[in-house]
């Protein structure tokens, strides 16, 4: 069933490896690949600037992507659609904009253990310069978190709460429209990290009550080096600008400027409209394979390998016992084998891992672990692949020495 839509990635035909990186970034389709090279072969002029045709449709083509993501995501406003880089820069805008204008000294700002160092650095430097406290969010060895301790953590000193709708790690979903609630009734803004939940599961920031949502095309089978912040029209209307120069402005004086409207406000120089194009292509193909169909294939892959790992013994799983709960995601660990160690026997096997702390070190240290290997599993793997991984895990700790 899988292999339906792989003939559809050029690379996962090209390559004999086994991709089970996709938590890193994903594949693209060749729909994707196209749509970036056409705007460069058919309408490449610099966008927002130019009065002449080919500028106008450079424009257009700029513009109808990120209305595109508006329906994408449930936003309201095309405006709320503020195109970044990547989920680094967007929570990065956020802090520097949103947190260094509202968090004062005496201040919170609440994260979760579980959060990427994208979600955590922003806040530890809006914290520093402001003089406000960090406080965590803390999970269970399963990744749970309790919405009872976070209800007694979010107070009326909360200014900022900024969560990870699933964890890079953990793979675990968090009860983001419940937090959001509790953070609202304590008049404090909710900033949702959406790089690992947006290319498996359908989002709907009003329904989740988002005040920004923050999210990457890469991992999404869009390009690298766009990427998207939704706000709330009213939050993102009263932010000063995060980067300034062209592109950003209304008028400029010698002595100051006036800003343009959003989003533009928010998105200073030369946009990555070829960019804008392959993630508006990349929804495209992710409406056409609907989510509830990849949904049903990732948790047939990551319960086939869930289940495989369980019987190899020492093997450990890092979170949930229930493969539903993992999002594609399996980290895991193999006693007295180093993950960068599984991760290269893999790479010689030709299946490909991610082996480290993921940029999740304080939750690793949380969970008592230095570093760990994991599987990332998306639509187009296959239970080959899944069987090839098994296959070589089984045999990592022979291949090391081992004798059991
Ligand atoms: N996680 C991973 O292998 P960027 O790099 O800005 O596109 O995404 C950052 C980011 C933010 N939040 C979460 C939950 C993430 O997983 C990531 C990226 C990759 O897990 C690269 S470290």
């Amino acid at each position: 069933m899988a292999n339906k839509y792989r003939k559809d990635f050029p690379l996962l035909n090209n390559t004999d490896f086994a991709y089970l990186d996709n938590s890193a970034t994903s594949q693209r389709p060749a729909s994707v690949i196209a749509a970036d090279a056409a705007f460069y072969e058919h309408s490449n002029a610099n966008p927002l600037r130019g009065s002449y045709p080919l500028s106008v449709e450079a424009t257009a083509v700029y513009e109808n992507a990120r209305k595109k993501v508006k329906a994408f995501i449930g936003a309201k406003l095309s405006k709320e659609i503020v195109f970044t880089r990547n989920t680094t820069e967007s929570i990065n805008l956020v802090a520097y904009s949103y947190g260094l204008s509202n968090v004062k000294a005496g201040d919170e700002v609440l994260v979760s253990i579980m959060e990427h160092h994208s979600n955590l650095l922003p806040w530890q430097m809006v914290c520093r310069a402001t003089g406000a406290d960090l406080k965590f969010i803390e999970c269970d060895m399963d990744g749970s978190i309790d919405l009872d301790k976070i209800r007694g953590q979010i107070t009326d000193k909360t200014k900022i709460v900024a969560i990870t709708q699933v964890s890079n790690v953990l793979g675990r979903k968090n009860p983001i429209k419940e937090i959001a609630q509790i953070a609202h009734e304590k008049g404090a803004v909710i900033v949702v990290d959406g790089a690992q939940s947006t290319p498996h599961m359908k989002i709907d920031v009003r329904e989740l009550d988002a005040d920004f949502f923050a999210f990457s095309g890469h991992k999404l089978l869009g390009p690298m080096g766009i990427g998207v912040l939704y706000g709330r029209k009213e939050l993102l209307s009263a932010m000063p600008p995060f980067l300034s120069g062209g592109e950003m402005i209304e008028t400029v004086t010698r002595e100051g400027a006036k800003y343009a409207e959003l989003p533009h406000k928010f998105e200073a120089g030369t946009v990555n409209a070829a960019g804008a194009a392959g993630l508006d292509a990349a929804i495209d193909y992710i409406n056409y394979i609907g989510y509830d169909n990849m949904e049903a294939l990732e948790n047939e892959l990551t319960s086939r390998a869930f289940y495989g790992l369980k019987e190899i013994p020492h093997v450990n799983i890092i979170g949930s016992d229930n493969p539903l709960e993992h999002t594609g995601i399996i980290s895991f660990t193999i006693d007295d084998v180093h993950p960068h160690d599984i991760s290269e026997v893999l790479a010689a096997d030709k299946i490909a891992v991610r082996s480290g702390h993921h940029c999740a070190q304080p939750l690793l240290t949380h969970l008592g672990v230095s570093s760990s290997a994991r599987a990332s599993f998306m639509f187009y793997n296959t239970n080959e692949e899944v069987d090839r991984f098994l296959e070589s895990v089984k045999t990592l700790r022979s291949r090391m020495g081992f004798s059991n």
